[in-house]
């Protein structure tokens, strides 16, 4: 009671002082380049216009931006297309494809006639705007309207990632979440300019995803999670407005069907897919490495060929995600041969194969790529599956797994890889991480989120930030910006913004909140 009390009188405090400017490159995840200008260039104004390029994409992203600003400014923010827009006391958002800022990349200017974004695509102007919504006031988070003088300081930021996939997992077959839960996450990921999510959509405790050609795998497979909860799963539509929420944010969710371990869910239902032909009984334990669907039978395929169909008719990202973790009982070569055939139908999909790293003694197919979740960077198995051609995504155990825990009294979590505290979590180089596997051959990064022990939105949230900007900076960020003094320090200007915004974090004490 004491602390809260401290705390509200900390925010009390804040609100009646006259918030310092903010400074340019006081980011999250840190700009590839900062030029500052004047220490305090524009105010935005009661009658301001956001105006875009008349581009249904340009126009998209401006109104999410005035309806970023609306709420705790009050102004009404109109927004319009312009064939000649131009800062006339306003912000303008610019399609130019002429303007050699990458697919991802943005050019943020401000100065005293007020705000021009530039960017190739629509993707570049949503991560400007992302940089745009931290260099106002941390108020600006609040959903009601605030008193303050909303000032931006000067100078130019020209920017873009560093790799080209950035990403976080959600496990919802350990706990099933719902849609709403999901959208706030993906706001989350939106916020440090990640764009990819991953969802864990089927494992032992429950199936998550409606298959019609298969409907018990959510009507029994589903009822279940770890513990004694209902379980559940997403609708068709549900899945469909998940996966249009994060478009609409430049994110592509990544499905993930585990195979052909972690599958006590669909054996269940449909027991001719098991091994012995005999339904086993719900699992809602946390051990893993004891199902399997049938590697020896043709009729697991023409069910994975279904699943998958299904699935990927259902997603208009590029990636299907496998799984083949821990099939502990599925082992040499039934296993690569089982992983060989299961690739083959993924491509035949149209789709590019993704898989936890253990897919590597695989044979190679064209563009698959490895999801590395070890704690040893020598790993000559995934080094030798990349020189024949698999890309990597780096989630190393000891580093990325939001599921551990930062300290040993962090409330819920793991703690197998070790602890994660927040300096742990960002000081590794994905692009040197594992032994002889060039910077090249890194797509990016991810951060997965298990939910063993996770049973709510401020569970996630309290795992989830704030390690999760610092995997997006290491994806986003060019090594040179590398400095934890330097992050420490950004990171803390992120509390009053989450604070603002009602997101709870976990307060970790290394970090100087203010
Ligand atoms: C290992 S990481 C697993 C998951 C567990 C996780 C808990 C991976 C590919 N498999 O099944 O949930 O550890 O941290």
């Amino acid at each position: 009671a004491a602390t809260l009390a401290r705390a509200a009188e900390r925010t009390a405090g804040r609100l009646l002082a006259p918030s310092a400017p903010h400074r340019l490159a006081d980011v999250v995840p840190a700009p590839q380049r900062v030029e500052p200008g004047p220490v305090e260039a524009w105010v935005l104004p009661s009658e301001a216009v956001v105006v875009a390029s008349a581009d249904p994409a340009a126009l998209a992203v401006a109104e999410q931006l005035a309806e970023l600003l609306r709420p705790a400014t009050g102004y009404p923010l109109p927004v319009t297309d312009a064939t000649a827009p131009e800062p006339a006391g306003g912000i303008a958002l610019l399609l130019d494809d002429t303007a050699d800022l990458g697919a991802e990349g943005y050019r943020l200017d401000i100065n005293t006639d007020g705000v021009r974004l530039t960017a190739s695509t629509a993707a570049g102007l949503f991560y400007g705007v992302q940089t745009l919504r931290q260099l106002l006031p941390a108020t600006i988070e609040s959903a009601v309207p605030v008193s303050e003088r909303w000032a931006l300081p000067g100078g130019t930021i020209i920017d873009a990632p560093r790799f080209p996939y950035r990403g976080a997992m959600l496990d919802v077959a350990r706990h099933f979440f719902a849609v709403e839960d999901v959208l706030r996450m993906i706001d989350h990921l939106a916020r440090y300019k990640l764009n990819h999510l991953h969802l864990h959509l089927t494992d032992d405790q429950g199936w998550r995803i409606t298959v019609d050609s298969w409907p018990k795998l959510t009507t029994i497979g589903g009822a279940t999670e770890v513990g004694d909860g209902p379980g559940g799963h997403y609708t068709k539509a549900d899945y469909a407005r998940i996966v249009a929420y994060a478009a609409a944010r430049h994110i592509t969710v990544v499905p993930e069907i585990d195979l052909p371990g972690h599958t006590n869910s669909a054996l269940v239902a449909y027991p001719q897919l098991a091994p012995d032909k005999i339904a086993p009984p719900p699992y809602t334990g946390t051990e893993v490495g004891f199902s399997y669907v049938d590697p020896a039978d043709d009729r697991t395929y023409d069910f994975i060929t279904d699943v998958l169909g299904e699935v990927a008719a259902l997603t208009p990202g590029p990636w299907l995600h496998i799984g083949g973790d821990e099939a502990f009982k599925v082992k040499g070569e039934t296993y690569t041969g089982f992983v060989e055939r299961v690739q083959r139908i993924v491509a035949d999909l149209g789709k590019t194969v993704v898989g936890w790293h253990q897919l590597a003694p695989a044979a190679h197919l064209d563009g698959r790529v490895l999801q590395w979740w070890g704690t040893n960077g020598e790993d000559p198995t995934t080094a030798d599956a990349v020189r024949r051609g698999a890309r990597l995504i780096l989630s190393p155990g000891n580093h990325a797994y939001l599921d551990m825990k930062y300290a040993p009294d962090t409330p819920i979590g793991h703690d197998w890889a070790g602890l994660i505290d927040v300096r742990k979590a960002y000081d590794w180089d994905p692009g040197s991480h594992v032994a002889d596997v060039p910077t090249t051959a890194v797509l990016g990064v991810e951060a997965p989120l298990w939910t063993e022990s996770v049973t709510s939105l401020t569970d996630i949230e309290l795992l989830l930030l704030p390690r999760l900007p610092a995997i997006a900076e290491l994806g986003w960020s060019p090594r040179e910006t590398h400095d934890w003094a330097g992050f420490r320090d950004r990171l803390a200007g992120q509390g009053p913004r989450l604070a603002a915004a009602g997101i709870t974090f976990h307060r970790a004490p290394e970090i100087p909140w203010p």
